[in-house]
């Protein structure tokens, strides 16, 4: 008997395996269920399974550490740990705590290449959400090793994200093994593989497929479109440093402020300010980041949120300490109060070739910019084109009228490498989902940058992902 067929014997006997009816967490029903957690209370079995998982894989994956997908896979990679002598890291899974506290505990250097341990792959979508942190702390994952492969569609989904699957076991192996040692009838064996026929791809929630769409432009004819100087500007400064990443740089002070641009400046199309936060704020602070936009080339957004009246934003924008219209590229507005925000703040900006931005929808949970209200944001648009840039948006993708638009930007924030939430209401997508599945443009991304031990490094990983996400839409 080889080992493989020891193993999953001894699977089956230990009841990891279970044959029936059984609801999947992707959703679908199926006729066979595995729970390796179990594995845990088989101390020989667990090192056993270590032992080969590592030793199936073939010279070409070369690795320098390990990561098991949390939870029923961290004693797996323990063992592999310790028995090989492979230093190992640990993936938080509290969604919550990354942004503000490690996504990944241990020690490596970047550049390191990661080696994935997984229990059981379906779709490959867990096997994702460890290679999202992974890579956005600098670590190279290319290969990831399971003891069992459902044959559902993980090692296509996880192939197009760059990391080849290699699995010890397969399901129809396992199955055709336990039919031959007499374990399961044959019924259950033609049952299974009728499964597997009906439920070949099993899709990975955040690379589902978008509905379709109109043709997608580039940047370049896109640029041509906007008749909003300052959108065309934009345009082509995404084009020529190849980035759509926005620094939401809600920092404690207006120092903090300038030091942060200056060292993610070269990652960025876009830096989004909020000054009415900084405690520091001088008439000078305009002029200086000024500078710093300039040397780095990218344009400056004050996330002001008019939502006044026509003739109370144009005072706002103008005057009080901040001088927004000084120093501002683009500002954003609400259309809670009707299209005269625009014409209001159109009669300041519009002379100094500024751009406005209406939030059409927003990233909070409960929101209400949904559905007619982002409707009527859009028609807004389209009667100020010369004025209006784009939109704040969060799934323009679903818009049955403004997706259309090219000559518009669409910036999106809540833009994290993992998706999930934090403690207030903000939800977070990440960036390849915002701009292939969501159709946006522009990804604006601040706690998962200001608050990473390295925000010039951590904005390249963003930028990355972002701008080929971009450049995956374009070639659909
Ligand atoms: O709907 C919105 C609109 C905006 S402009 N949701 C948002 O979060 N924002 C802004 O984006 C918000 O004010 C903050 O500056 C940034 C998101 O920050 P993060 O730390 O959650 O990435």
């Amino acid at each position: 008997m080889s080992a493989m067929e020891a193993l999953i014997l001894q699977l089956h006997e230990i009841g990891a395996v279970k044959f029936g009816n059984f609801k999947l967490k992707s959703g679908i029903f199926s006729p066979v269920y595995i729970d390796l957690r179990l594995i845990v209370s088989y101390p020989s079995l667990l090192t056993q399974i270590s032992q080969t998982l590592i030793s199936s894989l073939p010279p070409s994956a070369t690795f320098d550490v390990v990561c098991g997908v949390p939870y029923t896979a961290l004693p797996i990679a323990t063992v592999v740990s310790v028995s090989n002598g492979i230093p190992m890291l640990m993936r938080r899974k509290e969604i919550k705590d990354y942004g503000t506290s490690k996504a990944i505990e241990g020690i490596f250097e970047k550049d390191q290449t990661c080696l994935i341990i997984e229990d059981l792959v379906t779709s490959g979508a867990s096997v994702l959400e460890t290679a999202a942190p992974l890579r956005a702390v600098g670590l190279k994952v290319s290969d990831a090793v399971v003891l069992i492969d459902r044959q559902q569609g993980g090692r296509e989904n996880l192939a197009e994200n760059g990391i080849k699957l290699h699995s010890m076991i397969m399901l129809t192996d396992m199955v055709r093994v336990l039919k031959e040692k007499g374990k399961i009838e044959e019924e259950v064996e033609v049952n299974l593989l009728k499964f597997l026929e009906e439920n070949r791809r099993v899709s990975v929630p955040s690379v589902e497929k978008p509905k379709p769409k109109p043709r997608v432009l580039g940047f370049k004819e896109r640029s041509e479109l906007s008749k909003n100087p300052t959108g065309k500007k934009l345009f082509d400064i995404m084009l020529k440093k190849e980035t759509n990443l926005c620094l939401a740089a809600d920092v404690g002070t207006a120092a903090e402020l300038l030091d942060i641009a200056d060292k993610v400046g070269p990652e960025i199309c876009l830096l989004k300010t909020h000054v009415d936060i900084l405690p520091d704020f001088t008439p000078d602070f305009g002029s200086k980041l000024r500078a710093i936009a300039d040397k780095h080339k990218f344009l400056i957004f004050e996330d002001r949120k008019f939502a006044d009246i026509g003739n109370t934003v144009t005072m706002q924008y103008e005057g009080g300490i901040f001088k927004i219209l000084e120093w501002a590229d683009i500002i954003n507005a609400h259309v809670i109060s009707g299209p005269g925000i625009v014409d209001g703040l159109k009669l300041k900006g519009m002379p100094r070739g500024r751009g406005l931005l209406l939030l059409a929808e927003m990233s909070s949970a409960g929101n209400l910019a949904t559905g007619d209200y982002t409707a009527a944001a859009v028609k807004i648009a389209d009667a100020h084109s010369d004025f209006v840039m784009g939109f704040i948006s969060v799934n323009p993708a679903s818009w049955k009228c403004g997706y259309v638009y090219p000559s518009m930007i669409h910036a999106t924030p809540g833009v994290q490498m993992v998706k999930g939430g934090d403690a207030l209401g903000q939800q977070y997508n990440t960036p390849h989902s915002v701009i292939t599945e969501r159709g946006s443009d522009i990804i604006i991304v601040g706690r998962g940058i200001i608050k990473a031990e390295n925000p010039a490094e951590t904005a390249h990983e963003y930028r990355v992902q972002g701008w080929n996400a971009y450049l995956e839409k374009c070639s659909q």
